[in-house]
């Protein structure tokens, strides 16, 4: 799968994506990653990218054109993809999201800064754009919203997860409520020990104790999520 990304900051999506899981399938050619940044289509001497909002208010909005062509850029040299736009607007990002995503061969993620990109440039766009968010909570960009994103769909992609890895069966999956709380060595940790029914072998009650344990964190941590 191949995912361009277009930022001011290119070096906050680069490092962090080479890292890990995400840079062993890079390096597998499982997923393909373009960063561009979009200064490069920027006006004039100072490469200018947005200016002041029309109807005033405060900050800056980022120019339609400089978006739209650094958009066409990438997709003259890699083709025509899904493209995603992150804003504190958009429809909330969530597995089911996540998992229509990794059915795609090519996404674009347009990475807002300021105020947000002008409204023009997703609208121009019709069918082809998705706006985004991660969830109710202020950014200073998309590119945080981006590597979250390309991170949650990358690992759904066939062979990105090595065994160690796991693709269990996980919270999120439809009507699954949270994990259960997992334990490891050492049995005694400064005086805390680990449930008993762990340790006992029985393997029918530690998957009745695990079940109880996430249920009883869904109600406590996850009311919405206990009621579906
Ligand atoms: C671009 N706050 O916030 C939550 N999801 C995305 C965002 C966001 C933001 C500012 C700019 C995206």
């Amino acid at each position: 799968m191949r995912f361009d990304v277009l930022t001011l900051f290119p070096e906050m999506v680069r490092a962090p994506l080479s890292a890990s899981i995400i840079g062993r399938a890079q390096a597998a050619g499982q997923v393909t990653l373009g960063v561009h940044d979009i200064r490069e289509h920027g006006i004039g001497r100072h490469r200018t990218v947005d200016d002041t909002p029309y109807g005033g208010g405060s900050g800056m909005v980022m120019r339609c054109d400089v978006v739209a062509d650094a958009l066409a850029a990438v997709t003259t040299a890699h083709g025509p993809g899904k493209v995603v736009l992150f804003e504190p607007s958009g429809r909330p990002f969530d597995q089911r999201m996540a998992e229509r995503f990794a059915t795609e061969a090519h996404l674009v993620f347009v990475c807002g800064h300021y105020e947000g990109v002008d409204a023009r440039f997703a609208a121009s766009l019709g069918d082809r754009v998705e706006v985004v968010s991660i969830g109710d909570f202020v950014l200073t960009g998309g590119e945080y919203a981006a590597l979250v994103v390309i991170d949650a769909v990358s690992r759904l992609l066939p062979g990105v997860l090595g065994n160690a890895d796991s693709a269990r069966v996980e919270s999120f999956a439809p009507g699954r409520g949270l994990e259960f709380p997992q334990y490891t060595r050492p049995r005694d940790w400064e005086g805390w020990g680990v449930p008993e029914v762990l340790l006992s072998g029985n393997h029918a009650k530690i998957e009745a104790w695990r079940d109880a344990q996430s249920e009883e964190r869904t109600a406590r941590v996850r009311p919405d999520l206990a009621r579906r």
